[in-house]
């Protein structure tokens, strides 16, 4: 069968079972635009290419299916760069077309011409440019195989448009062969009997859970481990969602702004069990300080992971799920003959940690309205299996901090890139992958301002999902810096409470706007917006500008020095 490229192309995408593509056409990617009005493949035409791509990740996020963009030369090909870059550091599976000039005119300055496999090259797992229509199906294969295994990743397929309307001879092929790229699944079995006894002999062990458990969708396996050996678990901002926080042996988020007890527990532990996290610079503050008195097991499928922060007492190279699988069969053997070293006093230490230093604020009956009661408005009042999508600011770390996850893959945010304007495409792009649970986005004003436009294909596409703004006026993280760490000296961060006006703003995309500015009318209000299944729905929350996050490990200091906040009287511990 005789197929043009750019059929070719669609035709693999429909092998590759793509449900649906994100993106927004141009001159060199028309030819492939073609094709896809007979393909069954569902399009979802965005007002940015950024929007794209952040709505592929928020797909890929919540399905664990590879997302999908497409987009033009040149400017469509630059604007969906930060979506790469996004996913390259939160690991998340994105196959992206772009589409390039004709091979004849590359290196030739013309039109939309840019060097796209060169500027993508850092923030994609790989790349391809295509230079024969024969290769498509192949390359796209390959493309599919390697976004999602190993660790997953984003990869780009630039397809010069000579080569889409070049003739092929159709052929799929059945397997993929790439001996360059093999990735160890299967950790090392004498690690993974070591690991075993360090766990079960550790006194103050405590589980580092990270991303790439969500990631090897090993969150089952996770639990049994835990609750196994005893061991308390602290899920970093990518795995929030990763184990449930209503669980007796659950710490919650560690970090810069993580809870007291979760920073504490890891600088007290003589045993961290690393699995799928990677020691980022926002968990470990000052590295030297960390967890000084830990022994390390560090799983992770990515080799390069392994000692990259940290040289772990126990490497593991290989997928979470089965790694765990295999530590929980040896810790069954080993408990069988002798019981599990006495941790009584090391949970003694925890409660009293999570007695004395809970998560705290104020919010004054008909006061000024807190962000922080927002959250827990909306949380209340969710439905059961809500997905929760941030923005990047204080509203995030909030978000990570009041959630109560208990369900896997319910929570979307961009960490690794700390991208703002990610909310709302990613909460578009997580709607349409999970149709049936309610969506909600909570979201900076700031951050708003920078995607908002992508409301306008949601209410087109009748993707009904919901957003919050936990507006203060102020792009707030920033501000809470300058407050704490340059004497106040604010500069540059105002941004008006009412310039938008985001209701009118939402009502002028197709949406349902609303603006609470009490605390007796939060709770109606979400209930208002739960109750609309037919269109996004945007409420404005006027919220308190001088609120802070607590509790606050200053950038580089050491974890022991964690501010609590004014609600315990200002200073440490
Ligand atoms: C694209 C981008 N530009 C700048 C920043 C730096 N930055 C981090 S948080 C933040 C403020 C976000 O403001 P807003 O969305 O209003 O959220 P808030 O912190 O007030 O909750 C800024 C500017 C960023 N993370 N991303």
């Amino acid at each position: 069968m005789k197929l043009t490229g750019a059929q070719a192309l669609i035709k693999s995408l429909e092998m590759e079972g793509t449900e649906v593509v994100f993106g927004l056409p141009g001159g060199a990617i028309l030819p492939v635009y073609d094709p896809l009005i007979e393909s069954p493949i569902r399009h979802m035409l965005v007002r940015h290419e950024q929007g794209a791509g952040h709505r592929a990740e928020g797909y890929a996020q919540v399905t664990g299916r590879p997302g999908v963009a497409m987009v033009t030369s040149g400017p469509g090909a630059t604007n969906i760069m930060t979506p790469l870059a996004n996913a390259m550091l939160d690991s998340v599976p994105l196959v992206v077309i772009t589409g390039q000039v004709a091979t004849s005119a590359i290196g030739s300055d013309a039109f939309q011409e840019c060097d796209t496999t060169g500027i993508s090259l850092p923030v994609t797992k790989h790349n391809w440019l295509v230079t024969e229509a024969g290769d498509i199906p192949t390359i796209i294969r390959e493309a599919f195989h390697v976004a999602t295994t190993g660790r997953p990743g984003p990869v780009l397929v630039d397809l010069p448009k000579d080569i889409s309307n070049q003739e092929m001879e159709w052929h799929w092929p059945e397997t993929v062969d790439m001996p360059g790229y093999k990735p160890t699944i299967r950790g090392h079995p004498r690690m993974i009997k070591k690991a075993a006894r360090l766990i079960v002999e550790a006194e103050r062990p405590v589980i580092y859970a990270g991303g790439g458990i969500l990631k090897a969708r090993a969150a089952e396996e996770l639990r049994e481990l835990a609750e196994l050996t005893d061991t308390h678990v602290v899920t970093t901002l990518m795995a929030r969602s990763a184990f449930p926080d209503d669980h007796p042996l659950a710490l919650g988020m560690p970090g810069m702004h993580g809870n007291y007890t979760a920073v504490a527990a890891f600088q007290q532990c003589d045993l961290l069990i690393a699995l799928g996290s990677r020691f980022d610079d926002r968990v470990t503050g000052k590295v030297s300080a960390f967890a000084p008195g830990a022994r390390v097991i560090h799983v992770d499928v990515d080799p390069a992971e392994l000692g990259k922060v940290r040289r772990p007492d126990v490497p593991i190279v290989g997928d979470c799920r089965q790694v765990i699988q295999g530590i929980v069969a040896e810790v069954k053997a080993l408990v069988a003959e002798k019981p599990l070293h006495d941790r009584s006093t090391w949970d003694g230490q925890i409660e009293e940690w999570q007695r004395k230093y809970p998560l705290r604020y104020e919010q004054a009956e008909g006061g000024v309205l807190k962000p922080q009661y927002c959250l827990e408005q909306l949380r209340d009042l969710a439905p059961e299996g809500t997905i929760v999508v941030s923005g990047v600011g204080q509203h995030q770390m909030w978000t990570s901090q009041y959630w109560r996850f208990t369900v896997p893959y319910t929570f979307v945010t961009s960490g690794g890139l700390g991208t703002m304007g990610y909310a709302v495409p990613a909460a578009i792009g997580a709607k349409t992958g999970r149709p049936e649970r309610t969506v909600w986005a909570i979201d900076g004003d700031g951050c708003f301002q920078m995607t908002a436009q992508e409301l306008v294909t949601a209410s087109v596409e009748r993707v009904p999902v919901k957003i919050a703004i936990l507006n203060n006026a102020y792009l707030g993280m920033v501000r809470q810096w300058q407050e704490l760490f340059y004497e106040e000296r604010y500069s540059e961060v105002y941004l008006s409470p009412d310039l938008p006006d985001y209701v009118k703003w939402a009502e002028a995309m197709g949406c349902v706007g609303f603006r609470v500015e009490t605390p007796g009318d939060v709770a109606p209000t979400i209930e208002k917006a739960n109750a609309i299944n037919d269109q996004p729905v945007v409420i404005d929350f006027r919220v308190d500008y001088r609120e802070k996050v607590y509790p606050m490990v200053p950038a580089g200091g050491s974890n022991d020095d964690i501010i609590l906040g004014p609600e315990f009287g200002e200073g440490g511990h």
